[in-house]
């Protein structure tokens, strides 16, 4: 059977896309990374990003908003994990959100200290590495840390970005990522966007 290129596209099949080698790099540029305002827990997701506490246990902030969308059974589950070490992150189903999974990471309390970038990027690329052991290929992560436990928002924003954007470039080529970025507050936005146009150009 020799089918020429015009009979392929008959068939509904195109190759012309497949010339070039693929080339993940640019998935960043088409917008694998997005900026989004408003309520993590209304985004539909492979997984969401909780910013929780060592005891993994309900709390305020986007953690209390968690909590109290995907239902009592989140409370369980995350009794059963016992805890998390800060900069680590563990996973759970998402209940009763739409988001399939949590992944949830412990971020630093602010200190001023050194290890606090260092714990910060943790946070963010252990839950990049969860997310892709668990197969899942879209993550949205709020601002951790930013809110109760007292990180400047400045430099946790570049910490963000900076690291997701490292993990997509040791990752990408076997596995690609969409990542968003889901801030809950104005100003969070725009510092957001001006970071991600330094850093990925007009995205
Ligand atoms: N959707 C998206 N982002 C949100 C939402 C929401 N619904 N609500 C708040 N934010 P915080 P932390 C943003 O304090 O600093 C909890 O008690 C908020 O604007 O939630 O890591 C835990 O149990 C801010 O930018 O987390 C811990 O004890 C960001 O979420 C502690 O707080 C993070 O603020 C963790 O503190």
């Amino acid at each position: 059977l020799d089918l020429s290129d015009e009979d392929l596209r008959e068939l509904g099949i195109d190759f012309s896309d497949l010339d070039d080698e693929e080339d993940f790099s640019d998935v960043t540029a088409d917008g694998a990374v997005d900026l989004v305002l408003g309520d993590i827990t209304e985004l539909s997701a492979d997984c969401i990003v909780n910013a929780a506490n060592n005891t993994l246990m309900d709390g305020g902030g986007v953690n209390g908003a968690i909590h109290q969308a995907a239902g009592p059974e989140l409370d369980e589950a995350c009794r059963s994990l016992r805890g998390c070490g800060t900069g680590k992150a563990k996973i759970t189903d998402g209940f009763r959100l739409p988001a399939k999974k949590i992944i949830h990471t412990v971020g630093p309390i602010y200190s001023g200290s050194e290890e606090d970038a260092k714990l910060l990027a943790d946070c963010y690329w252990n839950s990049l590495d969860l997310a892709a052991e668990n197969d899942l290929h879209s993550i949205v992560f709020p601002c951790i840390s930013t809110g109760i436990f007292g990180y400047p928002k400045d430099a946790a924003a570049r910490i963000a970005v900076e690291t997701t954007v490292d993990w997509m470039d040791s990752r990408v080529t076997d596995y690609p990522m969409k990542i968003v970025f889901c801030v809950h507050e104005e100003d969070d936005y725009d510092r957001y966007e001006a970071i991600l146009d330094e850093i990925l150009g007009d995205a």
